[in-house]
């Protein structure tokens, strides 16, 4: 089976190269191969490997994505570039007969003010929150886009919504981060510095992180054993926690003296998802999933980190 992978370089990307099938040929492409903003550079790249290799699924894992902070800096881009990618792979999927992309959003593209835990039916009910309007925006209509595809051609274009990720080969620049990244540069710094890491904003937001390998292990799953194309399939283990605690577990890994919160904006409070593994149960799936527990996934994220940055 070849399965090209958008994005396949970065964070969710080279987690599903690393755990992959042996009957999968996986097929990587990233920025440096095309610019899937562009259509006709997007379709002239893909198809001239549709022609050699011909490809049966898509993982469309390619976004511009970034923490909070680049989503209260950049709401144009973070929606613009989103739409353009996103149209452009169905587009190409369609095009050249390829009848099964599974794409990947993110519970910030939830309503902000719910019920929790949140539940996918939920989607559309009510406005996100405004700290990630574009790019919540433009992951919503991915799943309706999909859903076109699905009633009018009858194509297998599906998601699956992930909490927020971690793992080896994200994105470590503090500006455009989200926080574990964010927090572990800051800390390797403080730990030189002997000073404190500093966390932005007061801790007590709350949080449900999922390591990218788990999340890897569930896309191929769904490959093979999702059916249920209308019901996007949520991926977060049940626990959450306060990012002043992912701190204290990052700062006591890297042997920093102490953790000290600001009054910076914090965005979202909580945006407590349903587990998967309770969502598969509710539609009679007989799968339940193992999580990396945080404080191993932040231990091999760290050692990975400092094998490839030394820090100025
Ligand atoms: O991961 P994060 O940037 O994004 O921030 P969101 C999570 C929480 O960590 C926020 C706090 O409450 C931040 O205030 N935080 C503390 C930090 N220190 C830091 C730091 O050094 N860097 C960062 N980045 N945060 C994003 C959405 O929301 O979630 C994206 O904006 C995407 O679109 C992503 O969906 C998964 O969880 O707040």
């Amino acid at each position: 089976m070849n399965v090209l992978i958008t994005g396949g370089t970065g964070l969710v990307g080279s987690a599903l190269i690393s755990c992959h099938n042996k009957d999968v040929n996986c097929i990587p492409i990233n920025s440096k191969n095309a610019n899937l903003i562009d259509y006709n550079d997007s379709l002239n790249v893909i198809s001239k490997i549709h022609e050699v290799t011909p490809i049966s699924v898509i993982i469309h894992c390619a976004a511009r994505v970034g923490g909070l902070y680049r989503n209260i800096r950049e709401p144009v881009e973070m929606m613009n570039d989103n739409l353009l990618i996103n149209t452009n792979i169905l587009n190409i999927a369609h095009k050249l007969n390829i009848n099964k992309v599974v794409c990947v959003l993110s519970t910030c593209i939830f309503p902000d003010k719910i019920e929790y835990p949140i539940k996918v039916e939920d989607l559309h009910n009510g406005p996100p929150h405004s700290s990630n309007e574009g790019y919540a925006y433009a992951k919503r209509l991915l799943e309706v886009q999909c859903r076109a595809f699905r009633k009018q051609y009858n194509r297998c274009y599906y998601c699956i919504v992930p909490t927020n990720i971690y793992g080896l080969n994200d994105n470590f620049n503090p500006e455009d981060s989200h926080v574990i990244p964010g927090l572990i540069y800051k800390a390797v710094n403080a730990k030189r510095d002997n000073t404190e890491l500093i966390v932005t904003g007061t801790g007590e937001h709350l949080r449900q992180f999922i390591f990218s390998k788990d999340l890897a292990n569930i896309i191929w799953w769904s490959i093979t054993e999702y059916k249920d194309y209308d019901v996007p399939l949520v991926c977060c283990p049940e626990n959450e926690i306060s990012i002043y605690n992912v701190a204290k577990i990052i700062t006591d890994i890297l042997g920093v003296k102490g953790v000290k919160c600001t009054m910076a904006e914090g965005g979202q409070f909580k945006k407590t998802c349903l587990d998967t593994n309770t969502q598969l149960r509710e539609l009679g799936y007989n799968k339940e999933f193992n999580w990396t527990p945080l404080d191993i996934g932040l231990e091999s994220t760290i050692t990975w980190y400092m094998s490839i940055h030394n820090n100025k």
